[in-house]
């Protein structure tokens, strides 16, 4: 068995996995008969497993996929978007209030009718709409370490915004497929989705790709620039395996710095703070910097003469 079940979390929209035999993790949509269609619950799971997932210093790499067939049909998918089903008035909706189901005690505690007591809806802050998968986003361009979108089918809406949105793309030869239906539903990805994919397809292909919603093979994307490569359908995960092995065998330093450069021109400030953060740990384990430390805390003055003014 090539992955061992992280069982310390109770997903249920996804599944998490470790290598047996190298420092990569796998996380996967986990609702094949809604061609893993993203509601709350499931971007919050993601959220959880990336942010293990970055704790991992022995991780070198992220997997992020879609499970599949669909038992109903046998269809393919990495992730179709939002969950239209459960979309209200300002975004996705849980399907009960989280504050409700977070009871110590486990148990359902009876929501209260708005006009009870202060007049405030008990649940309101709790059951607006989200549209939090832009957070996942973040966490994807941040993790310090490569993010491989393996798509062994649909990329759709918001779905396809992820794997724009991870370090490399993998796709399955036969099922793969690549689609913007944002516009169809009147949402937009104006930020990564959009914008970045320009900066991978170049302007005119981005712009078809939202205006006129063209479904693109593996061979397609992959000409257009937004898939690194295209394998059988049944080689997918061998391929993301044997790519977390090469990564794993390079520096972890260089390849953090690595992320963060090529992040940080379309990052701008934040990529120059994420960029400088990895700068500012290189300096503190310098002698220089420990001498600024041990002088603080002995009372002293710190002594800098013997280091150099590098040039
Ligand atoms: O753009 C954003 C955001 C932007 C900014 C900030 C936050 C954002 C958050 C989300 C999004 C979005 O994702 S908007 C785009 C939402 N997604 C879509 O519009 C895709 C809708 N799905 C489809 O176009 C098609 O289903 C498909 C191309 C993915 C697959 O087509 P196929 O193979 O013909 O299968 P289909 O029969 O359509 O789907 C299989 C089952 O999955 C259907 O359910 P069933 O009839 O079996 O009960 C279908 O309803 C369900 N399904 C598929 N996609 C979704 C879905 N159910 C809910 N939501 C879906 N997205």
């Amino acid at each position: 068995e090539r992955w061992t079940a992280i069982d310390r979390f109770d997903f249920t929209d996804i599944t998490y996995h470790r290598s047996t035999d190298t420092g990569a993790v796998r996380i996967a949509f986990d609702r094949p008969e809604k061609r893993n269609a993203f509601r709350p619950e499931t971007v919050d799971e993601l959220a959880t497993a990336l942010d293990h997932a970055k704790r991992q210093t022995d991780v070198g790499c992220v997997i992020l996929t879609g499970n599949g067939p669909s038992p109903k049909d046998g269809g393919w998918a990495f992730c179709s978007g939002g969950d239209q089903s459960i979309r209200g008035e300002s975004g996705y909706e849980y399907s009960e209030s989280p504050r409700d189901s977070d009871t110590a005690s486990g148990e359902q505690s009876e929501p209260r009718a708005a006009d009870e007591s202060d007049g405030v809806a008990d649940d309101a802050p709790e059951n607006v709409g989200r549209l939090h998968i832009l957070e996942v986003q973040r966490q994807i361009r941040h993790i310090p370490k490569p993010v491989v979108a393996v798509v062994p089918g649909w990329a759709v809406g918001g779905g396809h915004s992820l794997h724009v949105v991870c370090d490399l793309t993998l796709a399955s030869e036969e099922h793969a497929k690549f689609l913007q239906t944002d516009p169809d539903v009147g949402s937009f990805d104006g930020g990564f989705g959009s914008a970045y994919l320009a900066r991978q397809v170049g302007q005119k292909k981005a712009r078809e790709v939202f205006f006129l919603g063209k479904t693109y093979d593996a061979a397609e994307a992959a000409d257009m620039g937004m898939v690194n490569e295209v394998v059988p359908h049944e080689d997918l995960e061998d391929t993301a395996i044997e790519w977390a092995e090469r990564m794993n065998e390079k520096s972890p330093t260089a390849m953090r710095m690595l992320k963060y450069a090529f992040n940080l021109d379309s990052d701008g400030m934040v990529g120059q703070q994420v960029f400088a953060g990895e700068a500012t740990r290189l300096a503190y384990m310098t002698d220089e910097a420990q001498e600024g430390r041990d002088a603080f805390n002995e009372g002293r003055k710190p002594d800098f003469d013997d280091v150099p003014w590098h040039y």
